[in-house]
């Protein structure tokens, strides 16, 4: 009776392509074209050439996506890839991780399965080097969850803000950089919040330390604050107007040195959709009037002209254009503002005394003044968007789905401060992934009631301590340098650095440069061997930065303000006498708050890869990539999902596919699945050694054995639908 509708069907079903029914994409002929979704299923897991040319083939088919286990490796085509369609996300709804192609849409559906069946909180991290696809990635999770979820009304709303929330921080916080046209010069971590439903209900954003230092100075070939260049071109002429603005960003010390060529939209058309960003997460028309006032009064800052007179003072000219601009920008008294920048009120004992600035101070105080509203301005957009996406009522029941997207690791010809605090996040969060997938690891082990096999791996926390250990670490030298009275300096905290950390594996002073190193350090640099590689940190403007210093006149200026926002940024602090804490130790503990909230979720990886330094789609440039296999430490995260079994599945999808290959198990079987697994094996003559059986799942050692089953199966699926045809045909 093999012509039965009911074996008809079984063979129709063998016969849907693999990607929806199986979406094991396994067999010979797809491997070899393609190669494997997963990693774990190279033969020789331990050949990084093997990872890479595995990597290669996928790319050269523009298959940018590919598993370890449940981590999602993407490499960035640099082009728009036809693999984000409302067809393609819907393959992803209610999926089983491996139902369907390797995607980013698989991991966030995985979240949010988790979240809303199993009340498990989630984070989805994503790293990799600057330039990645990070801040893609984080936006397609996003736009997943807003596709997947309902669409009542009051649904839509929240969705829409989320959704909006992003064009307007990219506005303020990237900007163009060697590395990235569109560089998220902030840290971010997104919670969205679902109610009792599964519904988003809202949202809440916590930001790390911008990079403001960009406000007032940016490397050659790279840009300011995107906003800046987006109101110059895009604001109409009545705006500009009335913010004294000319329309060409050369006219401003702040946005002249940089290379206004971008390949972005153009920055008119962007500003529009910054505008209509405004409107969703209502920020009113008033207040967005006062933040452009904010965004032209630092434009206008960088251009005060400052004369030095006879006493080698600095003065500003009574009828500064400039100058009177700020002041009437930010709502504050003209005077008041030129003396401020120009005099330093120090109280010493009691006593107030008024000491006049030098030209390079009184630049100084300008630039710190620009900074300070520019950063703190972000900081009130931040507030200002959380405040829009609260939940109307929260209740009890709420959780959270959590989206890291922070600044990637970076190298550049020069780095200072900012890259040292980039790169120590970075250290901070391979970290938590070493601990988490090894935790993760060693828990599905446990679970599944079988023997746990140590295995070594790098760890990275000689580094993370070097860096931020109590006492000794770097961080606390440049703290005791910074509070230190007195002669501290750039150089003399180098010195320390130098004498302290001596001899520490990771850490290299100039005064002990390897012959065999190309690159000699100069007498101002140090260098840390990070987990991804070797970086030459320029100690310059260290102390400064670290610092942060606002003369408090200017500070106290600004608390006059009638501005709204500038008021509620300078607002005076209850009189605190304790100094306020240095601007790297601030970052520190707000990433150890940041790696306690994510240690208490349930954490998915996207580990983005970059394949050229040229921004260029479908060139894939193995040395860079091998670098980043590397540091990403990709090759040991392979390990700890190979260490002992290379694949895993459930017993009801294992025997789901491979059932016909066993005479117990198909067509009739009416036993568990558990048991139709141990048939099914023995059938297939798994030696004892080549699986386990986990409590819900089958763990298979080596990829040969699963790759012997596939092909067996594919190759009685051919014969079975041969045999059907012919017979169809009457044979
Ligand atoms: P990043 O976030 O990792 O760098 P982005 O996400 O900004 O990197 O990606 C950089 C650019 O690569 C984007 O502007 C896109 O042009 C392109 N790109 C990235 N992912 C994709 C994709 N999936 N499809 C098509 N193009 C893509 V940084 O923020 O600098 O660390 O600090
Ligand atoms: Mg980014």
């Amino acid at each position: 009776m093999e012509h039965s509708l009911q074996h008809r069907e079984r063979v129709l079903i063998l016969q849907r392509p693999v990607s929806v029914a199986g979406g094991m994409e396994h067999s010979l002929q797809h491997r070899e074209r393609v190669g494997v979704q997963d990693f774990v299923l190279l033969e020789d897991y331990t050949s990084e050439a093997a990872f890479i040319d595995n990597l290669r083939k996928r790319f050269s088919e523009n298959i940018i996506y590919t598993y370890i286990g449940n981590v999602l490796i993407s490499v960035n085509p640099y082009k728009a890839l036809p693999i984000y369609s409302p067809e393609k996300t819907q393959l992803y709804f209610k999926k089983a991780f491996f139902e369907a192609p390797p995607h980013v849409f698989a991991i966030a559906d995985n979240a949010y399965r988790s979240l809303v069946y199993e009340h498990r909180e989630q984070c989805i991290l994503i790293s990799g080097e600057s330039g990645s696809g990070k801040t893609e990635a984080s936006k397609k999770v996003l736009e997943y969850i807003a596709a997947r979820t309902n669409h009542l009304h009051n649904v839509e709303t929240v969705k829409d803000k989320l959704l909006q929330s992003n064009p307007l921080l990219e506005a303020f916080g990237n900007a163009k950089t060697n590395k990235n046209d569109n560089s998220s010069r902030f840290g971010k971590y997104m919670d969205i919040q679902f109610n009792y439903e599964g519904a988003p209900e809202g949202g809440h954003i916590l930001n790390y330390l911008l990079e403001k230092s960009r406000v007032v100075s940016q490397m050659p070939g790279e840009r300011n604050f995107h906003i800046f260049y987006q109101l110059l071109a895009g604001g109409d002429e009545e705006t500009l107007k009335s913010l004294r603005l000319q329309n060409r960003p050369e006219t401003y010390k702040y946005t002249t040195d940089s290379n206004t060529h971008v390949t972005r939209a153009s920055d008119a058309e962007q500003f529009r959709l910054v505008q209509d960003a405004m409107k969703v997460v209502e920020i009113q028309e008033a207040e967005q009037r006062e933040l452009m006032q904010l965004v032209a009064s630092v434009l206008h800052a960088g251009n005060i002209r400052f004369l030095s007179n006879d006493k080698g003072r600095a003065e500003i000219l009574t009828h500064d254009a400039h100058c009177e601009n700020v002041a009437e920008l930010l709502k504050v008294d003209t005077s008041k503002l030129r003396a401020a920048l120009t005099w330093r009120t120090i109280e010493a004992r009691g006593d107030v005394v008024s000491t006049p600035l030098d030209l390079e101070q009184a630049h100084f105080a300008r630039d710190a003044l620009a900074k300070a509203i520019y950063d703190r301005l972000f900081s009130w957009l931040v507030s200002r968007l959380n405040a829009s996406l609260a939940p109307k009522a929260r209740s009890a029941k709420d959780s959270v789905i959590g989206i890291l997207d922070i600044y990637g690791f970076e190298v550049f010809p020069k780095n200072s401060f900012e890259q040292f605090c980039i790169n120590f996040c970075n250290e901070k969060l391979q970290q938590l992934f070493i601990q988490l997938t090894l935790r993760q690891e060693q828990e599905e082990y446990l679970r599944e009631g079988i023997a746990w096999e140590p295995i070594e791996y790098f760890n990275n926390i000689v580094i993370c301590d070097l860096i931020e250990a109590r006492h000794q670490g770097i961080i606390s030298i440049l703290d005791d340098e910074c509070l230190r009275p007195g002669d501290a300096t750039d150089a003399s905290f180098l010195e320390k650095l130098s004498s302290q950390l001596d001899g520490h594996p990771h850490f290299k002073s100039h005064r002990r440069v390897d012959p065999k190193r190309q690159k000699v350090m100069g007498r101002d640099e140090f260098c840390l061997a990070h987990y991804a590689g070797e970086v030459t940190y320029c100690v310059s403007t260290f102390l400064e930065k670290n610092n942060d210093l606002l003369f408090r006149d200017l500070q106290n200026l600004m608390a006059t303000s009638s501005n709204t926002i500038v008021g509620k940024c300078f607002q005076v602090q209850t009189q605190n006498k304790k100094r306020p804490e240095t601007a790297i130790t601030q970052f520190k503990n707000s990433l150890n708050d940041l790696i306690k909230i994510l240690s208490s979720k349930e954490p998915s990886y996207i580990r983005c890869i970059k394949p050229n330094d040229f921004k260029m789609p479908m060139q894939f440039d193995d040395k860079l990539i091998s670098h980043q296999v590397k540091y990403l430490g990709l090759m040991e995260n392979l390990r700890v999902r190979r260490a002992g079994f290379a694949y895993r599945r459930t017993y009801e999808a294992f025997l789901e596919r491979y059932k016909c290959l066993c005479a117990d198990t198909w067509p009739n079987y009416q036993g568990s699945a558990r048991d139709g697994v141990q048939k099914l094996v023995d059938e297939l003559k798994y030696e004892k050694e080549e699986y386990r059986m986990g409590n819900t799942k089958i763990f298979v050692r080596f990829p040969k054995t699963l790759f012997e089953t596939e092909d067996a199966f594919q190759e009685k699926k051919n014969y079975v639908a041969t045999i059907i045809q012919a017979r169809w045909r009457g044979y």
